[in-house]
Order: C-alpha cells, then structure tokens, then sequence
C-alpha cells in the first residue's frame, strides 16, 4: 500500500487583511463569507427564457431564483449580460454599463438584484476586460483619433518595407490564427487584437482606460453585486517593446497560434499591478458601504506557479480572493489513477500561500461537462470531491443534474464560432455549444426552458428522462445527492477540518477531514471501471465505527449503512463520503 500523507492545517476564518482584527460573528459573516462557498455559474443564455424568444433572460434567471434557495445555493455568478454583437456570445462588449436587450434591461437586472437579496443569493458578474467590440463607442472614436480616446487601444504604424508593402510590427499571432495585428483604413494604423478582429485590446498603459474601468466596475457594485469573475486576465498587458515571439517547435503552421511560444503577450508581469488595483478599489468599497466583502475570482489557464501569485505576489500584495483552480478540467480525466487524483489536489493546496482558501471548477461553459469528461457513472463521485475538498467549489450549470454533452449537435444549428470556423469536417471537436445546451428542468417541451419553436441551440433530446423535475421526484438522483452534500458542507469539519489524503490503490484513493472534537469524515473514490474490495483500517489508523453519509445512485450501500474498514467494497466509478465516529 502506498501512503502519501499530508496534513493541511486551514486557518480559514483568519483569512482576508481586515477580518483578524475583529473577532465578531457579524463581521465574520461580512469578510468571510466566501471562504466555504459554492458558486453556481448560470450561462444566461440557455437558462430560462421568459418571453418565448428561444433565449434565456434576466427575468428568467429571477423566476429562476427560488430554485437556488431550495438547493442550497447561496451564490452565483453570471456570464455576461452586456449589450454586445454577440459574435462571441457576450465576451464582445459593446457597452459595459448596459445589458443586451434580448437579456432585459437594467430594471430587469435591479429586480434580480431585489430577488436575490430577497432569497439570500449573492451574485457575480462577469469582467470582460481584455478587450471591447469594435462596435463599442471608444472603438469607433478612437480609430477617429478623438481628443481624449486616441489612446485607449493599442495602435502602431508597422513597417513599411522597401517595396512599399506594410507589415505588422511583429509577429504576434490571434488566438484564432493569424496575426494579431489587423489593419484599420480608417486610421491608416494596425489595432491589436488577440482574439476575432471585432475585439479589440483595450490599452491598459492609458490611465483614462484604467479609470473608465474603475467607473465600470463601482457602476455595478452600486447595483449591489458581491463582485466580479475577471475574464482571460492572462491577455491583458503585452509587451510594451513589441519583441517578437520565439518559435516554440510545436507546430510548422505559421499561422496557429501554438507557432509561437507566447512570453510578451500572456501572463506579464503588470497582469498582477492591475488585479492589486482592482482588489484595492473592491476593499476600499466594502469599507465604505453596508453589505459583504466584494470579492474577485480570476479565470486564467496558467501554471500552478503563476497562478499562486495571484492570490498575493511575493511582497504580500493581496491579488484576487482566488483564481480558478482549473486542474479537474486540465490536469485530470477518465484516465487518470488515484495517484493523478491526489497529486493534483495536493499540489494545489501545497502550492498555495499561506492562508488563503482552495477552490475547485469542475466545468464551464468552455469544456466538456462532467459526465461527458469523467464518463456519466462519475458523476455523483465528482461531486462529492467538488463538496467535501477543502475551500470554494464551483459548479456549472445543469452539473447538479450530470447533463451530458450534446456533441450531435448539426452544422446548421452550430453557433460556436470558432466552430463555425472551423469549417463543417471540423466543427464537432471544438465546438463549445455542446456544454451549452439549454437547461433541462423538466421533461415539457424544450425541456422547460422556452415556448419557443426554435431554441438558441437545441436541447439535449435526453431531456425527457434526464431533467430536475424527474430528479426531484425520484427516491435517489444526482441532484438529491448534490443537495444533500450542499447540506454535509455546514459540518464545522468540512469547512475548517485537516485534509490527509492517501493513494489506497492504483484504482481507489481517499481522504479525511479532521477536526478537534468532531467526527472525521473519510471520502473515497474508485476512479476505475472494476469493483474494488479495498482495506483502509491503517488509514483510519484507530478504531472507529464507519456509517455511510452520502451514497451516489446506483450505489449498493444506503445512507446509514454501517461499513467495516477492513472491506469496503466500492462499484466502478462509485464515491463515498463516510463518518468516522470515534469509539468510546
Ligand atoms: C451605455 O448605455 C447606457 C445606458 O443605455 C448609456 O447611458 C451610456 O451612455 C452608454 N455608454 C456608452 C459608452 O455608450
Ligand atoms: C514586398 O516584399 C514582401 C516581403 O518580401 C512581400 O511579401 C510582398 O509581396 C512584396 N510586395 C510587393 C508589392 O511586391
Ligand atoms: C483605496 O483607498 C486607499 C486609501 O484610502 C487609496 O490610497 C487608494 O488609492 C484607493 N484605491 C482605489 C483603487 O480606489
Ligand atoms: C483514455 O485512454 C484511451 C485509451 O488509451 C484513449 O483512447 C482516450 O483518448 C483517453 N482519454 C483521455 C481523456 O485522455
Ligand atoms: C473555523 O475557524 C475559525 C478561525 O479559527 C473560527 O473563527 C471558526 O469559528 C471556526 N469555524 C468552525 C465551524 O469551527
Ligand atoms: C475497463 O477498462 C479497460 C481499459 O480501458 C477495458 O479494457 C475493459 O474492457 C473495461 N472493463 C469493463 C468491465 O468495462
Ligand atoms: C481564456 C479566454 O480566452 N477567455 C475569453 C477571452 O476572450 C475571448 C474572446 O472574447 C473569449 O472567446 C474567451 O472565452
Ligand atoms: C471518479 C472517476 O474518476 N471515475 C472514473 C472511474 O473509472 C472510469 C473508467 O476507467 C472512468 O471513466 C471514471 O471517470
């Protein structure tokens, strides 16, 4: 047997500059909140649709509301409901201070707001900073080099060759191939852009852009969110020498992005400057205003190194609460051992400044989802490592239910637009509309999404069976194990207890939480398809009795069960979580 143990003492509680100095429930409440949350990400789009259009809305989302509270949610966070073309479903904005009218309209975004706070539902939205639309007014007036707006994206001559011909001023690549210089007639100038050339980059050296982000971000703090989910921050600066990429070796397409190995357009050093700032203007809100600490999460795929900076760089400047933990969706999958399993969770927390708090994403709307990556039996077992790890979980939407991917989806109704790209022999492997599928909340047409004839995407046809009204009416679903782990989470022992985990096999891993006082929990996982008959006495180490406290569905053992350490017996794919209670 091989016995990796590491104990993890969580000072969560201490947490957060100006929580220590009071001792209070109250002021725990306000600062600490967020430490042992789940945040439920809602892609707006697929929903609820309210007024039969075929694409959800912000009055769906409220009518919605009422479900986060009979689950146990108390958190939210949003992707974004900014006006925008839409050429990438709302990551292109066109007016940050407004919402996109087929969502509603700012008095549709209030009433969420009143409803939410009504029900106890914190919300986040969505920061798209690294770039506007072309369509957004600074654009258009600064490619018209208005006084005032001639700097706010970043703009160059390139070099004109004794041939006469112009060229970029280097050799920067989009993310969606080609260069990342596009050419504006207009200006006679080349405008950076590292994604479609509708979306441009926001200069970040200019203070007047800095400053009329600050006025984006207290606009939506003053609609009383609990703060923000930065988009792609890795992207914002880029090298202010312009210094050519090197080849990376990976690819001869000279045109894909992979080409080049990107060290002066990704994760510069400035990236961290700016989220200190944004994490000053959020504290410094919060001690001016009523209400919890607004707070920030970073999406960035980066190296574990790179990300641990986020949290605070080497000085102690405090960065975001917590950036993704992206490593469920990068670093594991249906292959992986239960060595992969605990080495990945342990770097995490190894890595990890002292006294911050972990978080773990399980999917997003840029991934396949759970039961599609982890195959649909390992759905109740992520979920109960998503609950029962130390810190933040955060769960996308229809994740509770283990909605699949709906890879079949045709050329004609694919809208992804990398996809639409991609050319129609290619579309299916990178499509994301898979994951995006409208949400299936019970088995009337369209899944009770929409009246409509014709849905944004089409619903998953296994809505009939896989839906939550089903899952609420049976005996046993993924949705009630999901909620009754939503519930487990409340156990002082899960949100400040040790984390010892242990590789028990090739095929089977575990861990405890433990806590003074408190029975320890044990979650245990087959992550193969065979039955395992595994022997953890050594782990547990003393004598204790063993009772199941959450079983997944098609699980033998039964909530209550009593266990013998010795012989534990798990199904393919099958989680655990079990009380250890101490023997007298
Ligand atoms: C964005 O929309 C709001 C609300 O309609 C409007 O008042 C504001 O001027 C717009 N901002 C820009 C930069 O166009
Ligand atoms: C000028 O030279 C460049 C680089 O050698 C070449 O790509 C381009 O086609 C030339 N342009 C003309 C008009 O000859
Ligand atoms: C926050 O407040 C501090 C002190 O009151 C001030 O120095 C700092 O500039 C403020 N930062 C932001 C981003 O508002
Ligand atoms: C898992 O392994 C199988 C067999 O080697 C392979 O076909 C499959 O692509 C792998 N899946 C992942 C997600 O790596
Ligand atoms: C967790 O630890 C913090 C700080 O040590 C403490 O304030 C809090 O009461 C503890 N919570 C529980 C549930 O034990
Ligand atoms: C389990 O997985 C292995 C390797 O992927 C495969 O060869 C085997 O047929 C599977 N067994 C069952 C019972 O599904
Ligand atoms: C990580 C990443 O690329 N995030 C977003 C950045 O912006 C582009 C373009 O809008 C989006 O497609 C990405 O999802
Ligand atoms: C939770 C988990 O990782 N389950 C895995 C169990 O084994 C099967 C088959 O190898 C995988 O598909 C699951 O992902």
């Amino acid at each position: 047997m091989v016995v990796v143990k590491i104990a993890f003492i969580l000072s969560v509680g201490l947490v957060g500059i100006l929580a220590h100095k009071h001792q209070s429930k109250e002021l725990d409440a306000k600062y600490n909140w967020w430490q042992h949350e789940v945040f439920y990400q809602i892609y707006p789009r697929s929903f609820q649709d309210s007024n039969g259009d075929g694409i959800g809305d912000l009055q769906g989302i409220t009518s919605r509301l009422q479900y986060f509270k009979d689950t146990g949610i108390t958190s939210v966070w949003l992707s974004p409901i900014y006006e925008s073309p839409m050429v990438d479903f709302g990551y292109d904005i066109s007016n940050y201070t407004n919402i996109q009218p087929e969502y509603g309209t700012l008095e549709d975004f209030d009433a969420l707001i009143a409803k939410a706070n009504e029900l106890g539902v914190k919300v986040i939205l969505d920061f798209v900073p690294n770039h506007s639309s072309n369509k957004h007014p600074w654009f258009i007036k600064s490619v018209a080099r208005e006084p005032g707006y001639e700097d706010f994206y970043v703009w160059e001559d390139g070099i004109l060759l004794e041939n006469g011909t112009r060229v970029p001023p280097n050799n920067w690549l989009s993310v969606f191939s080609g260069s990342a210089w596009m050419w504006n007639d207009e200006r006679q100038q080349y405008y950076l852009r590292q994604f479609t050339y509708g979306q441009p980059d926001l200069n970040y050296r200019n203070p007047a852009v800095i400053k009329a982000m600050d006025d984006v971000m207290l606009f939506w703090l003053n609609k009383g969110i609990a703060g923000f989910r930065i988009d792609a921050i890795i992207y914002i600066y880029e090298d202010a020498q312009l210094r050519d990429e090197p080849p990376s070796g990976t690819t001869d397409d000279p045109n894909n992005e992979a080409y080049l190995s990107h060290i002066y357009t990704r994760n510069q050093p400035e990236d961290y400057g700016l989220l200190q700032h944004w994490r000053q203007l959020l504290d410094n809100y919060t001690a001016n205003h009523d209400g919890p600490l607004r707070i920030m999460m970073t999406e960035g795929y980066a190296s574990v190194s790179q990300l641990m900076e986020y949290y605070e760089d080497s000085n102690g400047v405090q960065g975001p609460q917590f950036p993704f933990n992206f490593d469920f969706i990068t670093e594991l999958n249906a292959n992986s051992t239960a060595a992969d399993f605990v080495f990945y969770i342990s770097r995490w927390l190894i890595y990890m400044p002292h006294g911050h708090v972990a978080n773990w994403v399980m999917g997003n709307h840029d991934n396949p989802r759970v039961a599609s990556r982890f195959g649909e039996k390992s759905v109740d077992a992520m979920n109960m490592l998503l609950m029962t790890l130390p810190g933040i979980g955060i769960t996308y939407n229809g994740e509770e239910l283990g909605m699949t991917d709906y890879r079949d989806i045709s050329w004609s109704d694919t809208v992804d637009q990398p996809a639409c790209e991609a050319g129609i022999d290619n579309y299916k492997t990178i499509s994301r509309d898979p994951e995006r599928t409208p949400m299936q909340w019970s088995s009337d047409v369209n899944a009770g999404f929409s009246s409509a004839d014709r849905t944004w995407l089409p619903v998953n046809p296994n809505y009939k069976e896989l839906n939550l009204r089903n899952q609420q009416q049976a005996r046993r679903s993924h949705y009630k194990i999901y909620q009754s782990l939503l519930k487990l989470r409340q156990l002082p022992v899960l949100k400040n207890g040790s984390f010892v985990p242990e590789v028990v096999n090739r095929r089977v891993f575990a861990f405890k939480r433990e806590l003074k006082n408190e029975h320890t929990l044990l979650t245990i996982v087959n992550v193969s398809n065979r039955t395992e008959l595994v022997d953890i006495a050594d782990f547990i180490e003393q004598p204790n009795r063993l009772s199941v406290l959450v079983a997944g569905v098609d699980s033998q053992h039964r909530v209550g069960d009593r266990l013998k350490a010795e012989t534990i017996e798990l199904a393919p794919n099958e989680g655990l979580v079990i009380q250890l209670n101490k023997r007298k």
